[in-house]
């Protein structure tokens, strides 16, 4: 299966390609974030909305989940927030005209880049049956076609409503009430290709699926900071200012990636005098450049090499902890027991003396923080990775005390939220019985599908409606062809969204899009200027009050969207107060109060500048709700990835220049590649042996037991990476990615382990 580059990919032999930075930040991070947002929303529009990023009455950065300091500084953005503000507040517009002169189809070979930089969605737009072009549909007329559509499927189960994870509490909340009120669980969304795996493993051993530490946590109390799989100076920019403020009171740091992120080295913080001439702090004190998939047996090894250590010398482990608090510990141990250092040293490829090290460190911190991201949860193996970073946590009582913990560092800026609101294909019963008794419905109890399953019931046709509030699932998603063809034979797919993206142009039959105020805008209904709540990757919640002029008049809110529609196609005796929630959100978050645990007066608390923390039993008190109401330790079979001669394990990230799908530009500064993105980063000694050259076009070959799949006309870059590995930008590799390689018990796409081989690109472009 071949698929090709769309048409206006750009001719990649114009890569141009220097050595990847040392630093990241300083004055160029700020130049590139303040011309982004001035390019693309003007001097007036750009500058009030970056004054109010993450001030606390102003709108949460749409950027990324971490949190703001207690006192925000004044101007509380990096350079990619700057740019996800500029995306959204952009002036360019994509009016009825526009889809007038472009049909669907060529909607369809366009670049993400190209599909994302046209600019806002202003009008509801149609596609009827099969026609070649989108025209314009009154708000009324639009809901009434999809209202009827859900009303006349043969099971609600017919219908899948996906999130993605910039939706705000109310929202969520909203639209999760809809589709159970409707009958159905199917929802899946963003997180299930992301964080899903740390929720898995989280709930299962410490009974709470969500991080334990605060920022407090990191910038003042830890000792020894571990980040794993995770690039913060692209992806959580303002991290940098925590770590370096960790470092500056002498927490030591270690990194362990597969790429010497430029990050994860020095640090030129742009809200510090010192950031912008000096040379930086230098945050990492080791880097481990571990193969990728290789961090299950890393840790396995050093829990190993602790207890070891502990039985040698005594006073390694936290025997007190362990005997009041956990459960399960002999059986790991036995477990460790067998370990086979041969498979710890080919799936990590590190010495023993770098393990050695890093033992040196856990030893001498009196608390430990393990940060990570997507390197560690898009794995086969990622929840028993992840449960084995719980065991490395639980050996020492890094859990439930000032500067220790589990830091799952969330993507999208609501995505936490999502999850809390009830956004789960699996939710759990109390949750489902507490929105009976608020709503008089009956809840739907069986278990609905996740992003995978929904992309196999579409494609087994067993789903009459797709709707989708926010993201951009075409794109996110793996297996790029499986996916296109799917989404088009659904006979109606619907998406709420602020930008034009690759989703409207795979269309299903019928193809409705929405569009709706963005973050930054102002949000007046009924009852007046309305705020919406998100909660951070640390569980604190907060408001987020737009107050920029909305990029048009026709642009209605996700909660006054899902508000009408659910009036329509539920009916007129539907118990809910819809009219009441899209009038005034504050009745929503009423609503909220009695039915998510840790909300009790939320109005009240949520409204004290900064919000408030949901509560967290293991990181409060060392309780643990799980199943034996301990902490669990595990027990995690280990499987060495093998590639084979002339194989390489790719993994798909994530470049400086975009975010998910929204690509803003074709750089990758810190990387050092600028002016494309199908390239390719292979370490220089797999080149030679594989007698390719850098700047050798090639084309990405993956291989699954359905057959082949290819992307065509890649550049290679000699690049640093760990040997045996590769590294490509997604969405252009999705295409490598087979459905079902998914990670165990989460389900998410292991798009961070993908075994490729290269052959000489067929075409030259
Ligand atoms: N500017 C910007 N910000 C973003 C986003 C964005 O696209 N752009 N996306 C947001 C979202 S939704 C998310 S989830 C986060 C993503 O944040 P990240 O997880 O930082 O994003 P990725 O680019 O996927 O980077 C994965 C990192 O893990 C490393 N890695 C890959 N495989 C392995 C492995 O097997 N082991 C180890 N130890 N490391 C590995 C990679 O080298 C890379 O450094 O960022 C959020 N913030
Ligand atoms: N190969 C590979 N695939 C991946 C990943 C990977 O690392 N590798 N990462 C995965 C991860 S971590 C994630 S989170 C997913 C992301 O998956 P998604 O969340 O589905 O994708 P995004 O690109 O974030 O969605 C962007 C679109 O959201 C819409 N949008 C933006 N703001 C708003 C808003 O306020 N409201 C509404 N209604 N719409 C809005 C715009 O139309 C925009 O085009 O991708 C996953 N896919
Ligand atoms: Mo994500």
């Amino acid at each position: 299966m071949t698929t090709p580059p769309p048409r206006d990919d750009h001719d990649e032999s114009g890569v141009r390609v220097s050595p990847p930075k040392a630093a990241a930040a300083g004055v160029p991070g700020v130049v590139h974030g303040l011309k982004s947002v001035l390019d693309q929303a003007g001097v007036r529009r750009g500058t009030t909305s970056l004054r109010l990023v993450n001030q606390h009455r102003g709108f949460d950065c749409p950027g990324c989940a971490w949190p703001e300091p207690g006192k925000p500084h004044l101007a509380e953005f990096c350079e990619n927030g700057a740019k996800a503000v500029g995306e959204e507040a952009t002036t360019r517009q994509v009016d009825a005209a526009f889809f007038a002169d472009h049909p669907i189809a060529e909607l369809a070979d366009r670049t993400d880049h190209w599909l994302g930089q046209q600019g806002r969605l202003t009008e509801p737009m149609i596609r009827s049956k099969d026609d070649t072009h989108y025209r314009p549909i009154g708000w009324d007329e639009a809901l009434d076609v999809i209202a009827t559509s859900l009303r006349e499927l043969d099971s609600p189960d017919d219908a899948v409503f996906y999130t993605s994870g910039r939706t705000s509490n109310e929202a969520a909340f909203l639209y999760q009430l809809f589709a159970r009120a409707l009958g159905t669980n199917n929802l899946p969304d963003c997180s299930n290709m992301c964080h899903e795996s740390s929720g898995a493993a989280l709930s299962e051993t410490l009974g709470v699926g969500k991080g334990s530490v605060s920022l407090d946590d990191l910038t003042d109390h830890a000792e020894l900071i571990v980040i794993v799989g995770q690039n913060p100076g692209t992806n959580h920019p303002r991290m940098l200012t925590a770590l370096e403020q960790a470092k500056r009171r002498g927490a030591r740091i270690v990194s362990i990636n597969p790429l010497p992120e430029a990050g994860l080295q020095t640090f030129k913080n742009p809200q510090t005098v010192r950031g912008v001439v000096g040379s930086g702090t230098l945050l990492s004190d080791i880097y481990l450049q571990l193969r990728v998939g290789g961090d299950l047996a890393f840790f396995q090894a050093i829990n190993r090499m602790l207890v070891d250590a502990d039985a040698d010398e005594g006073d390694v482990l936290d025997h007190d902890f362990i005997a009041t608090h956990t459960t399960g510990f002999d059986a790991a141990v036995a477990a460790w027991q067998k370990l086979d250092w041969d498979d710890v040293a080919t799936a990590t490829g590190l010495p023993r003396e770098a393990l050695d090290g890093f033992v040196d460190e856990v030893r001498h911190a009196d608390s430990v923080i393990v940060c990570w991201a997507m390197g560690l949860t898009q794995h086969k193996k990622a929840v028993p990775t992840i449960r084995e970073i719980v065991n490395f946590l639980l050996l020492r009582g890094n859990i439930g005390r000032p500067g220790a913990g589990a830091c799952p560092v969330r993507g999208h800026s609501n995505v936490q939220g999502d999850r809390t609101m009830g956004i789960w294909e699996k939710p759990p019963a109390a949750f489902l019985d507490a929105l009976e008794a608020e709503f008089g419905i009956t809840a739907p109890r069986r278990p609905g599908h996740d992003t995978v399953e929904a992309i196999h019931a579409m494609r087994d046709r067993r789903v009459g409606v797709f709707m989708a509030m926010g993201g951009n699932f075409a794109s996110a998603t793996p297996d790029s062809a499986v996916v296109a063809e799917a989404l088009r034979s659904v006979p109606l797919t619907v998406h709420v969204s602020t930008k034009l993206n690759r989703s409207h142009a795979l269309a299903g039959r019928r193809s409705i899009i929405l569009p709706c105020l963005g973050r930054t805008e102002r949000d007046r209904q009924a009852g007046g200027d309305q705020f919406v709540t998100v909660e951070d990757s640390m569980s604190i919640v907060h408001t987020s009050r737009g107050t920029l002029r909305p990029a048009s008049s026709k642009l209605r809110s996700e909660v006054s969207i899902v508000c009408a529609l659910a009036r329509r196609t539920l009916g007129a005796d539907d118990p809910s107060p819809w009219e009441a929630f899209a009038a005034d959100y504050s009745t929503v978050r009423s609503s909220i109060s009695r039915v998510v645990p840790g909300f009790a007066d939320f109005e009240d608390r949520v409204s004290v500048p900064g919000g408030f923390v949901l509560p967290h039993p293991p990181r409060d008190s060392r309780t643990f709700p799980t199943a034996s109401g301990r902490a669990q330790f595990s027990v995690n079979e280990l499987e060495v990835l093998r590639p084979g001669p002339g194989r390489l394990i790719l993994q798909t990230i994530r470049s400086h220049d975009q975010f998910n799908t929204t690509i803003y530009g074709l750089d990758d500064r810190y990387r050092g590649i600028r002016g494309g993105r199908r390239v390719v980063l292979v370490n220089p000694a797999d080149l030679a042996a594989m007698g390719f050259a850098d700047g050798a076009m090639v084309d990405l070959v993956s291989e699954w037991s359905d057959g082949d799949r290819r992307a065509p006309s890649f550049r290679v870059v000699s690049y640093p990476t760990a040997p045996g590995c590769a590294a490509a930008y997604f969405p252009e590799t999705n295409v490598l990615v087979p459905l079902d390689h998914t990670a165990e018990v989460s389900n998410t796409p292991a798009s961070k382990s993908v075994i490729i081989r290269l052959e000489p690109a067929a075409v030259r472009r």
